[in-house]
């Protein structure tokens, strides 16, 4: 089991930036009647400047988010390639509400119901876990909750399917933060069909 309280500091993608994003996506929307084609981010949902990680093993730059008919695609660029023993998370609010799930006492970041952990895999696979009492782990649902990480360079992709993030509850997207080397976000992700 996980125990995921690590607190830090936050950051916010520009707002000029999550703009863009809504409209990218309404386009993209447009565009997937016609083309029948996943949309493609075109812009961070967060993003925090390189090289103000201090002594963590990771420094986070970018998370793109994105979806296709069963999938979510979390893509999490770091700063250098991320060696060693490094471990890193998003925690996922997908019922929008902020009172339910877990209370971690920043008021921005509560209210999470799964936990999306990841870490160097030689260590340990990638798991979505059930984070409604701030705990988590990779038995909360089956293989894993499904969750599958690729590492490349200094970018992580993970896939989770949708079927997952809609078992404690009916949700068509998420607040999401991620966690590693400090807290970043959240940012509001629609699911695109
Ligand atoms: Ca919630």
């Amino acid at each position: 089991m996980t125990r995921t309280r690590r607190l830090g500091t936050i950051a916010l993608a520009p707002f000029f930036c999550l703009t863009l994003a809504a409209s990218a996506l309404a386009q993209s929307e447009d565009e997937l009647h016609e083309k029948k084609a996943p949309a493609k981010p075109r812009c961070p949902l967060i993003e925090d400047p390189a090289g103000n990680a201090g002594p963590n093993p990771i420094d986070f730059i970018r998370l793109f988010v994105d979806n296709d008919a069963t999938q979510v695609y979390f893509r999490v660029d770091f700063a250098e390639v991320p060696t060693g023993t490094w471990t890193a998370g998003l925690y996922l609010n997908t019922d929008l509400d902020q009172v339910t799930g877990c209370d971690v006492g920043i008021p921005q970041l509560n209210g999470s119901e799964y936990y999306v952990g990841f870490s160097n895999p030689e260590l340990a696979p990638a798991f979505v876990g059930d984070v409604r009492d701030c705990m988590s782990g990779s038995d909360d649902f089956p293989n894993n909750g499904g969750a599958q990480m690729v590492l490349k360079g200094r970018r992580a992709t993970i896939s989770v399917p949708i079927e997952t993030l809609q078992i404690l509850g009916p949700s068509e997207g998420f607040l999401a933060w991620f966690s590693g080397g400090g807290n970043f976000g959240p940012a509001v992700y629609k699911y695109a069909f």
